[in-house]
């Protein structure tokens, strides 16, 4: 069986981060295993979270895992809370890499042309390092934009925008970007992707439901890494990832009692199931 590592926070509640990778990339058939860098009561968009850092357990943990000749199919990275916390992730890229596994950086830090409570230009320039050492990265277009430090553009661009913003972000030098709430029509969203290594673009579109929740970038990153771990197909882990991300969306709407916080992903992972058979 395929083992995928992912490095994030646990959010008791609010569906994000671990709470969501573990049953998604478990839905693939791959395992899971999870370095949590520390547990909140609820993810940070809740007031008055508690929190405790995990971040001196996290090299004891890897040198337990080296001793045990422990590896990984994938080393996926979501939110991540510190400076040091990058500095370890980047440290468990040296460690665990090899010719034949992936790394997935998902700089969880920022949304809708603003950083995330508690984050700053210099952790983004961290992250970008971080994503520097990865082969894909997926990034929404604010992370880009901090990133690459560029102006954040939400809409009214065009494919030439995207395609050199993908290209900005490969230099960083990661192989593959993935940039994620990417809308050139009305009605349609998706992601683009550039593969520096082949010099190939890649896009992919779903219906633009008019409604954000939360948690839906760590759905579809999960989603991307156990599907590009399993099939090492990127056009279609982008399709893969961006219809389950969409069915999760459709399936808690049809919910009248739904709450903003948690997408109801759990109710369509029959429909992930059925689009890996
Ligand atoms: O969904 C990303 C995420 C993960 N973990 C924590 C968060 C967030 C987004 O705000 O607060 C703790």
């Amino acid at each position: 069986m395929k083992r995928i590592l992912t490095i994030q926070d646990i959010s008791c509640v609010g569906k994000c981060s671990l709470t969501v990778a573990l049953p998604i990339i478990s839905a693939f058939g791959i395992e899971t295993a999870v370095l949590p860098t520390a547990v909140l009561s609820t993810h940070t968009m809740f007031k008055g979270f508690t929190f405790r850092d995990l971040t001196n357990d996290m090299r004891p943990i890897s040198e337990h895992w080296k001793n045990e000749k422990i590896g990984f199919d994938a080393l996926y990275t979501g939110y991540l809370g510190s400076f040091e916390q990058i500095q370890i992730c980047s440290e468990y890229f040296d460690d665990y890499k090899t010719n034949d596994n992936l790394i997935i950086v998902d700089p969880v830090m920022a949304d809708n042309g603003k950083l995330y409570p508690g984050f700053t230009q210099e952790f983004a320039d961290n992250m970008a390092k971080l994503c520097g050492k990865a082969d894909i990265i997926v990034p929404n277009l604010t992370e880009a934009s901090f990133m690459l430090h560029e102006e954040y553009v939400s809409e009214g661009y065009d494919e030439q925008y995207i395609k050199d913003k993908l290209k900005s972000l490969c230099k960083l030098g990661c192989k593959v970007a993935v940039l994620t709430g990417v809308s050139f029509e009305k009605g349609k969203l998706g992601v683009y992707a550039y593969d520096s290594s082949a010099d190939k673009y890649y896009s992919y579109y779903n219906v633009h439901l008019p409604v954000s929740f939360h948690g839906t970038g760590d759905i579809f990153a999960s989603a991307l890494c156990g599907a590009l771990t399993k099939f090492n197909d990127l056009e279609k882990a982008l399709k893969i990832a961006v219809d389950y991300t969409v069915e999760s969306i459709k399936v808690t709407l049809d919910n009248p009692n739904h709450v903003t916080y948690g997408v109801e992903f759990e109710n369509a992972l029959p429909f992930l199931i059925e689009s890996i058979k």
